[in-house]
């Protein structure tokens, strides 16, 4: 019996031998004579199960059953308090399945299991409770100022939403989709990566084993060109959300411009993480490490430029080198595996391709820089850290995408926060520093949608979060979904009877 056959064992858990579609409640039937890919275990790279491509047919029933559902009105319609009782209910399923999910999203993904479950199981479950809690509160807005009338601005649903989630944190990204988009009253189609389909499908029965009307979330199953181009394109949709690369989003927002659909787009990032001489530096080191080599180095807010400062360079790339070569790299269903995986053959290749253009563009390898030997078939990296003395490099201009990090010292702060800006990226910078000066003039002058200061990430689900420049179009939060996932309607009604103008008495 191999680590996968004993794990999903474990867990008492059959997997389905062909991973179909998820539509009104049921799942799509097994079809002879359907494009199938296989679906593998990056830890070994051995099939765990075939998935069943929907067509353009099937994308269409699919959107046709999401439309139905939200003109029959049963969740559009349905009370605040009764989608905060689901959400809630769903958000306690997940939490009491964290083990089972994350298995699931471990045996496609590859992200080690223990990170899954003590962290992105939880947050697709807090993700649903933060939106239970927000739509209970949310306030209309009410003027009063023109005399005689009162205007009044309501929201309504904006009907179904196309939601695009991507491979490396399936749970995790998929749930903020699902929570933002079906807390208004909207319907959705989801389209899972094709690498990832698991962990999603499950947490979508859980939804509806909470209460969720079937048929509210429709899940339909391929690749980008065949599924994905299918959804982007259709015309009964009526937002499209899409988390994953920019050379993909170029071709959904050119497909969505046919029927002018709106666009939310959480893309990539090229984040710097700055270190000044003042700052705490056992903080920094653990940090900066948390920072590029969470989720294996697959993960939209990587801080995968660090810039440190000259009076502590040598110390502090001593130190990184020497904890990076400690990260325990292995089987992600080891609970003691820090760095797991690439999610995918074709991703572990395309990181392969950015380390050797890095090393010919002249950048010094200090450690990693290639796929382990003694790790069997699956699609490791080792660790990799380059020092470079240009940010013209490709390996600080393009998001690698896994456990790759560039170390360029810099002298004072200008030069820090004008390289930290020297990028088509926009989505988050990290700073640390002792500094208050240095501090401020970080949050002034670098253009990200979300900085930590002293702190690797910590998410606030109340804040906005999304990217300036090339990383997104848009932000996801609380109001911010609000303004995307509905239409606003004012309304102004007189009060009493302000005068109307009469027309057409002008014989009397
Ligand atoms: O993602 P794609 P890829 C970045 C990261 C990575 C790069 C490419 O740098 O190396 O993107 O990754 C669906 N119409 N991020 O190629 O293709 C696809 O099926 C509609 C950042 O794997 O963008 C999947 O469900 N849909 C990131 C989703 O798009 C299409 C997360 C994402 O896949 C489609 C992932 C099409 N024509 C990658 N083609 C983040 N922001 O966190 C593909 N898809």
């Amino acid at each position: 019996m191999t680590t996968v056959d004993q794990a999903i064992a474990d867990q008492g858990l059959t997997l389905p031998e062909v991973i179909t579609g998820y539509v009104g409640g049921e799942s799509v039937p097994v079809e002879s004579n359907a494009n199938q890919h296989a679906v593998t275990f990056p830890g070994t790279g051995e099939q765990i199960a075939s998935l069943q491509e929907d067509d353009a047919a099937a994308v269409a029933n699919a959107v046709a059953c999401a439309r139905n559902s939200f003109e029959s009105g049963e969740w559009s319609n349905a009370s605040t308090a009764a989608r905060q009782a689901v959400f809630r209910r769903a958000a306690n399923l997940i939490r009491a399945h964290a083990t089972e999910l994350a298995l699931l999203e471990c045996l496609c993904a590859g992200l080690p299991s223990s990170h899954l479950a003590s962290r992105q199981v939880p947050r697709a479950a807090d993700n649903l409770d933060f939106f239970a809690d927000y739509i209970g509160v949310m306030a209309g807005e009410t003027f009063e100022q023109m005399s005689g009338y009162q205007t009044t601005v309501t929201r309504q649903p904006a009907g179904v939403a196309a939601l695009f989630a991507p491979w490396n944190a399936p749970l995790a990204l998929a749930s903020m989709q699902i929570a933002s988009s079906l807390a208004f009253g909207n319907t959705c189609v989801l389209k899972p990566s094709e690498y990832t389909p698991l962990s999603i499908l499950r947490m979508v029965k859980l939804l509806e084993e909470a209460g969720l009307p079937a048929g509210t979330i429709g899940v339909i199953n391929g690749s980008g060109a065949v599924t994905g181009a299918a959804l982007a394109s259709s015309f009964d949709i009526d937002r499209i959300a899409f988390t994953g690369g920019g050379a993909t989003a170029r071709q959904v927002m050119a497909a969505a411009s046919e029927h002018l659909t709106p666009v939310h787009f959480e893309l990539g990032g090229k984040s710097a993480n700055i270190v000044f001489d003042d700052a705490n530096f056992e903080r920094a080191l653990d940090g900066s490490l948390v920072n590029i080599f969470s989720n294996s180095g697959q993960i939209c807010i990587a801080g995968s430029r660090i810039l440190v400062q000259r009076g502590i360079a040598e110390r502090f790339m001593t130190a990184f080198v020497a904890r990076t070569r400690s990260l325990t790299i292995g089987d992600p269903l080891d609970p003691t595996t820090e760095v797991g995986p690439m999610a995918f053959k074709a991703h572990q290749l395309r990181i392969l391709d950015h380390i050797a253009r890095a090393t010919n563009e002249g950048a010094t390898l200090l450690c990693g820089g290639k796929a382990p030997t003694n790790l069997g078939s699956g699609y490791f990296i080792a660790p990799t850290v380059f020092q470079v003395e240009s940010n013209n490099l490709s390996l600080c201009q393009e998001e690698v995408f896994g456990p790759v990090v560039s170390i360029q010292i810099f002298d004072d702060a200008d030069e820090a926060l004008s390289l930290a800006n020297d990028s088509r990226f926009g989505l988050v910078g990290y700073c640390w520093t002792n500094s208050l000066a240095h501090a401020q003039a970080f949050q002034r002058q670098v253009d990200a949608g979300t900085l930590w200061i002293n702190t690797p990430l910590a998410r606030d689900l109340r804040a906005p979060f999304g990217g300036f420049k090339e990383s997104g179009i848009g932000r996801d939060g609380p109001r911010q979904a609000a303004d995307f996932f509905t239409e606003e309607k004012a309304t102004i009604s007189a009060l009493g009877n302000p005068p109307i103008r009469k027309l057409g008495q002008l014989s009397d």
